[in-house]
Order: C-alpha cells, then sequence, then structure tokens
C-alpha cells in the first residue's frame, strides 16, 4: 500500500534546476512542491547579485530550449546577460509555465528525514513546518554555499563586510570609499572592474593570480536573436555535444601541431572573439595535454603584458605556478585594464599572506592597509556544501554528510546515492564541468523519464545500487586524471578538486570527461532499464 503524502515530489531550490524540474515533473502528472529560503526565485542568481554579475556564457545558449513558448516570446538584450537579465529570464519562465503556484519561497529547509516504512520523506523548514513526499529531489545548485576566510580578527573590523555571494539586495554605497577585496576568482574578477570607477581607492589582495579570457560585451541585435530562435534546436544540440555544454565548435588540431606563426595567428582571433571562444575554439586539446595547456598560459601572460602598462602589476598578473585550466577560466570584463587605473591597486598576498584583519583594515606584514569595506569574494564550499549543510537522513538514519564523509564521494552519475531511496540531485557532485543549462534541462528531462518509468512499472524505489557507485567513483577518478585539471587543479587549489576548502578530501567533485559522455551514460542507463538504480 502506499501512503498518502502532501506531494508526490519535494524539490528544494528555486533556481533553473528547481524550475525545470518542476515543469517536468508537472507533465508527468507528479504533484511536486518547490521550497527555497530565498525572497525570490532564481536560485544562484538570486543571491549572487553582486556588482558586475553576469553570465560567462553567451545568451544563445544560456537558457533553456524545452519550452517553445519561452523561446519565442523572451528576448535577450545582451550578449552576457547581467544577473538582473538572467533574473527576469527565470521570472519570465516560472509565470509563462505557471510555476508559481508551487514554489514556496522564504521556507528554508534543515533536515530531510527518510521514512522506510512508509517510503516517504518527510522534509522539515527552520520554521517547524513538516511536508512529506514520495520523492525528494536537490536543486540545490552547486556553487551555494559561500566560505568566509579563516583569517584572525575578521570579526574585529570596524568597517563593513560583504561576501559576493550575500551581497544585500538594496545594493551598498561603495562611492568614494576605501574598499579592500579578496578573492579573485570568477565573482572578484566581475566585482573589480565593475566598482573601480566608483571607488575612493580598491586594494585588491592576491594569493593566487587566475587566467582570465576577456572579452567585449555587444547588445544583442533583433537579427541574432531572430537567428537563436529559428535555430535554437541546433544550437541546443551542439551545446550538448561539446564536452563543455557551450555552443562551440571544436578545433581541429592540437596546439603542438601547427607552427609558432600558426598558434600565434589562432589564439589571437579567438582571443578576440572573447570568452570561452580562446579555451574552446583555438585547440582540442589545452585540458588534457601540459605543453599545449602551457602554451595558452603564454599566450595570456603575453596578452596581461600588453594590457597593463606597469611591468611589476602584470608580471604578480601572471600565473605561474599552474597552467591554463588548473582552475576555472574566468570571462573577463576590463579586469587587466582595470590595474591601470591610479586608484587600483595590487597587493600580492602569496609572497606575505594576509596575517590579519585589524579593526582598521588588512594586515600584510608590518603595513596595515585601511579600509571602509573589505569584500570578500572567497568563493564556496563547491558540490557537496549545501547538501551536507542541512541533514539529508537516509536509511538508518545516515546522513548523507556522514556517508561521503566515510566513504568519499559517491553516486551512480550524480544523481542518486545509495542509502538514500527516492533522493534525486540536479547537479550532484561528480555530475559534468560545463554550462550548466545543458546538464540541468537535460537531467530534468532523465528523471521525468525515469519516475515515469517507475510508475508504470510499479517500482516503489529508485536508489543507486554499491556496485554502480563504484563504477561511477572510478571512471571520475579515470577521466579526471586525463585532463590537465589533476595536476594543475592540485597546484591551483581548485574548487572541482575540493582544494579550496581546508580539510575537505582532495578528489575530483566534478566528471571531467565530458557533458556528451556523461548524457550517452545517462541514457545508457535510462536504456538498461534503470538497473544500476535498482538497488532498494
Ligand atoms: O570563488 P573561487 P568565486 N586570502 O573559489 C581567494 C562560479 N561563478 O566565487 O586562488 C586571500 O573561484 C582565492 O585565492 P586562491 C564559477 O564556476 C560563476 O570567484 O585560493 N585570498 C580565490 O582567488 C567559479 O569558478 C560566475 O589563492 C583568498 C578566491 O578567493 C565559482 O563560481 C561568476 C583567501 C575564490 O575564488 C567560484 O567563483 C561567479 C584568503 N584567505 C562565480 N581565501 C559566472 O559564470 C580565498 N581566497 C559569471
Amino acid at each position: 500500500m502506499t501512503t498518502r503524502t502532501d506531494y508526490d515530489a519535494i524539490v528544494i531550490g528555486a533556481g533553473f534546476s528547481g524550475l525545470a524540474l518542476l515543469h517536468h515533473l508537472r507533465e508527468i502528472g507528479m504533484s511536486t512542491l518547490v521550497v527555497d529560503g530565498a525572497n525570490g526565485i532564481g536560485g544562484t542568481w538570486w543571491i549572487n547579485n553582486y556588482p558586475g554579475v553576469r553570465t560567462d556564457s553567451e545568451f544563445s545558449y544560456y537558457s533553456f530550449s524545452f519550452s517553445k513558448e519561452v523561446r519565442e516570446e523572451w528576448t535577450w538584450t545582451q550578449r552576457y546577460p547581467n544577473g538582473e537579465e538572467v533574473l527576469a529570464y527565470l521570472n519570465f519562465v516560472a509565470d509563462r509555465l505557471d510555476l508559481r503556484k508551487d514554489i514556496k519561497l522564504n521556507t528554508r529547509i534543515e533536515r530531510a528525514v527518510y521514512d522506510e516504512v512508509d517510503n516517504v520523506w518527510r522534509v522539515t523548514s527552520t520554521d517547524g513546518e513538516t511536508l512529506s513526499a514520495k520523492y525528494l529531489v536537490s536543486g540545490m545548485g552547486v556553487l551555494s554555499q559561500p566560505v568566509w576566510p579563516n583569517i584572525p580578527g575578521i570579526e574585529t573590523f570596524r568597517g563593513e563586510k560583504y561576501h559576493a555571494a550575500r551581497w544585500p539586495r538594496q545594493g551598498v554605497d561603495l562611492r568614494g570609499k576605501r574598499v579592500g577585496l579578496i578573492g579573485l576568482g570568477a565573482s572578484g574578477i566581475q566585482i573589480l572592474p565593475t566598482i573601480a570607477p566608483e571607488v575612493g581607492e580598491l586594494v585588491v589582495f592576491q594569493r593566487q593570480p587566475n587566467y582570465i579570457v576577456e572579452t567585449t560585451n555587444e547588445a544583442v541585435t533583433p537579427e541574432q536573436m531572430q537567428y537563436v530562435r529559428d535555430h535554437y534546436d541546433e544550437i541546443y544540440e551542439r551545446a550538448a555535444a561539446h564536452p563543455f555544454g557551450v555552443d562551440m565548435v571544436p578545433a581541429p588540431h592540437g596546439a603542438q601541431e601547427v607552427d609558432e606563426e600558426e598558434r600565434r595567428r589562432i589564439f589571437e582571433s579567438k582571443w578576440n572573439e572573447g570568452g570561452f571562444h580562446f579555451a574552446n575554439e583555438t585547440f582540442n586539446d589545452l585540458a588534457t595535454d601540459h605543453a599545449s595547456s602551457e602554451l595558452a598560459s603564454e599566450f595570456i601572460r603575453s596578452k596581461i603584458r600588453e594590457i597593463v602598462k606597469d611591468p611589476a602589476t602584470a608580471e604578480l598578473l601572471s600565473p605561474r605556478d599552474y597552467s591554463f585550466n588548473g582552475k576555472r577560466i574566468p570571462t573577463g570584463h576590463g579586469y587587466y585594464a582595470a590595474f591601470n587605473r591610479d586608484n587600483v591597486t595590487l597587493v600580492d598576498a602569496k609572497t606575505t599572506p594576509i596575517s590579519e584583519i585589524t579593526p582598521e583594515g588588512v594586515k600584510i606584514g608590518d603595513t596595515v592597509y585601511e579600509l571602509d569595506v573589505i569584500i570578500f569574494a572567497t568563493g564556496f564550499d563547491a558540490m557537496t556544501g549545501t547538501l551536507t549543510f542541512i541533514d539529508i537522513v537516509g536509511r538508518d538514519g545516515l546522513t548523507l554528510r556522514e556517508k561521503w564523509a566515510t566513504e568519499g564521494l559517491r553516486s551512480n552519475l550524480g544523481i542518486s546515492v545509495n542509502g538514500f531511496p527516492n533522493f534525486f540531485m540536479s547537479l550532484g557532485p561528480q555530475t559534468p564541468y560545463s554550462n550548466l543549462i545543458v546538464p540541468i534541462q537535460l537531467g530534468a528531462q532523465w528523471l521525468q523519464n525515469a519516475l515515469k518509468w517507475a510508475q508504470e512499472n510499479d517500482i516503489e524505489r529508485l536508489e543507486a545500487t554499491p556496485e554502480s557507485e563504484q563504477w561511477w567513483a572510478e571512471e571520475v577518478v579515470r577521466a579526471g586524471n586525463a585532463t590537465v585539471m589533476a595536476s594543475e587543479g592540485m597546484k591551483a587549489k581548485a574548487w572541482f578538486m575540493g582544494a579550496n576548502i581546508p580539510g575537505k578530501p582532495l578528489e575530483f567533485q566534478v566528471y571531467m570527461g565530458g557533458g556528451q559522455v556523461y548524457q550517452e551514460f545517462c541514457r545508457q542507463a535510462a536504456e538498461s532499464g534503470y538497473a544500476s538504480f535498482l538497488a532498494g
């Protein structure tokens, strides 16, 4: 007998994942509730409203393809849409697909417990309400749990301090102030050139430089938008077939297969095209061959020297300890040029690290940099952080946190975990390193098919088998070790290795084998009658 529940499915998170899941689960007749702790829909785009936030992917492949209405009626205005525009898009999707009535905002989940006797999930929010559902799905995002650095004295600072991923919605007046910026990943790299013109003084504390692929951000013309509408299926198919989920044509050659002059020409032309075109359309081995990755590194160092006027600053901005692809590559909008401004100072926080934050500012060696505001763009406990922050309690009272702490990261395709029946993850750990819109949409479609199949075949529990977890863990390691990300990611302390969080086990948090390969594994799992999900 099936136990009555409040909903068939509860989805945590109202971002891209939550919206796609709600739509697809509704399509198979499931009563579905999406809950989110925020006061608005948007997920990562709601919480990351720091100055300068925008996509690193181009508009044409940074949207859902599954709804003809949305495709036809939505108009993007910027090649790299800013946060406000992406939020407007997500609100448009919610309205157009009539999703809002099944989304409960201001509802933060702190505990979800699997009841084995009744085969239901009981989900409790911080205000004490408990709801039940047969299926629990995480749409909590991969980079949602911000980390503050463990710098002594941080609480003593007398001025204002903000984390990029907890930026006040009403904004912050930085005009004329002395601002310190700690953290130069994709977040800090967008913040810096945006605030530099308005602040009095900007002191940038750099521990490890990044390789930034600069771009320009043109307005989308009506003709370009119409072209995208007319070709959306092709665009989406190309993105889904690309290892990193972008609509780009993979290069035919490795970087060492052409002579130096030709290499420079190709690098130069794709640098001018901007952003991810440099990483994906120059040569096909920048992520797999160290020497090729180093050639790309040297090209970017030469660009830094070209753009940044002060040679000492240019050298400090040039990564030397790891090569291209060692960290997630950020798209820059005038990042390097911002260091030519008189009010921007780059401080080396690697040779002598920040020792302390004092009431007045940031201390390095004997120098205290006096500041009014400190911005921390210090990143996230990626992939697992949100899932282990709350209590997700599976069979026999085991939490996901305990399972992964004792066994290492384990899942079948990043979708399902043994010991946690009928619990699924959109963008779980061990899913592809990619433009995430592609795995989000394909993941929602995969889950729709899986749950429809379970309903039709009276399957009460879907749950990764232990064998599938072992297989997938081995494949994640195999694929990761075939890339330069393995060694370079460790040197660069990349979040995709868990290396940015002191004490976190060092292992691949994502699947580096390519989005298209991953999707093939998902297809095979479905075609096999979901055999690797039938532990229950
Ligand atoms: O975080 P990060 P992020 N002292 O982890 C520094 C996605 N994203 O929020 O390199 C000094 O990349 C740390 O220094 P180091 C995207 O996937 C996407 O920027 O460890 N510095 C590093 O510079 C991205 O990869 C978009 O030496 C300290 C920085 O903090 C991911 O989110 C936009 C420090 C953290 O960089 C994370 O990006 C934004 C300390 N004690 C984010 N502790 C778009 O697509 C840490 N740091 C647009």
